[in-house]
């Protein structure tokens, strides 16, 4: 294929809220775009001297609150916040801009991802993605126990899930499993975890940053980057720990520190190959005075340079 000019300005930043929790076990990740607001998401990215544009929030389906059906809770109103996520992102990127998809629950990355996936066929890019999360997210509707739909995102967008979904991006299945990288999880159903293995998901546990540390993990999980990748980061803030980000839907004890995340977006900053991000599942219903979605902030400044902006540029 002909090389395509560069699609898109990283210097270009489209804020876009998604007010849902449709997916979520737990109502209040659905108030996660203005907590991140309340934050300032916006003057920290107008710091770094970036042009940013608030879209403000797309709409949706209320949240119904209702019993499994076929396996899944919600899939209706799931689906339809996944359109808009996707339609949304997807402009953005014809537009040349950057996304910040701000969740609402982790389903809505079956948007958003789907979208980017179309964008880096379009223009011949390689997709990479960064998947930050203390689950790994890659539950059906035959080993869930819950029918939660953002229990399930990275498996439907292999292309295991309901028709609606995995067909999102005009394409089935959306991403294959190579494209991913599962760093910090923690927390793993045991149907989920025999399934993960049988795709060959790359997954960086706990564990695994334990005994190789965060800047090995990282390493390894950038390598191949190049100037042809797309990078997109999905950002569940239950990857953090939740001493330092209580602020979430389904903690899990033993996440990384605030050092070991900031090293973690520094070196993502450093590939400069960042793309496209989702900040999801801040639940401002179990923070305590906003202090997670303000380390939401803080790590986002990293992500995009701020400490290496204060090293000597090369
Ligand atoms: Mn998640």
């Amino acid at each position: 294929m002909m090389s395509l000019p560069h699609p898109l300005s990283q210097h270009k930043i489209s804020l876009i809220g998604a007010p849902s929790d449709a997916g979520a076990g737990s109502r209040g990740s659905s108030m996660g775009p203005e907590a991140l607001r309340v934050a300032g998401i916006e003057p920290a990215l107008l710091n770094h001297g970036l042009d940013v544009e608030d879209r403000g929030n797309l709409s949706g389906p209320h949240n119904p609150w209702d019993e499994s059906s076929g396996g899944y809770r919600h899939l209706d109103e799931v689906t339809a916040w996944c359109r808009v996520a996707h339609d949304a992102v997807y402009e953005t990127l014809k537009r040349r801009r950057m996304p910040i998809l701000m969740g609402g629950d982790h389903s809505l990355s079956m948007g958003s991802i789907s979208a980017v996936a179309r964008h880096c066929r379009e223009y011949g890019k390689k997709l990479r993605v960064l998947w930050l999360d203390a689950h790994a997210d890659f539950n059906t509707c035959d080993i869930t126990p819950s029918g939660n739909l953002h229990g399930m995102p990275v498996a439907v967008l292999c292309g295991f899930g309901p028709a609606e979904l995995i067909e999102l991006g005009g394409v089935m299945p959306a991403t294959p499993p190579s494209v991913y990288r599962l760093i910090g999880v923690r927390s793993v159903d045991p149907g989920e975890k025999h399934f993960v293995h049988k795709t060959d998901l790359d997954v960086f546990d706990m564990r695994y940053i334990d005994e190789n540390g965060m800047h090995a993990t990282m390493e390894r999980a950038l390598a191949g980057v190049d100037a042809d990748t797309h990078l997109h980061v999905s950002f569940d803030a239950d990857f953090i720990d939740p001493l330092i980000a209580p602020g979430v839907g389904t903690p899990v004890p033993g996440g990384p520190t605030y050092r070991e995340a900031q090293l973690c977006m520094e070196m993502i900053a450093d590939t400069g190959r960042l793309g496209s991000l989702d900040i999801m599942e801040l639940n401002p219903a179990q923070d305590v005075r906003n202090q997670s979605a303000a380390l939401a902030v803080d790590l986002l400044e990293s992500l995009f340079g701020k400490s290496t902006l204060m090293r000597k540029r090369l």
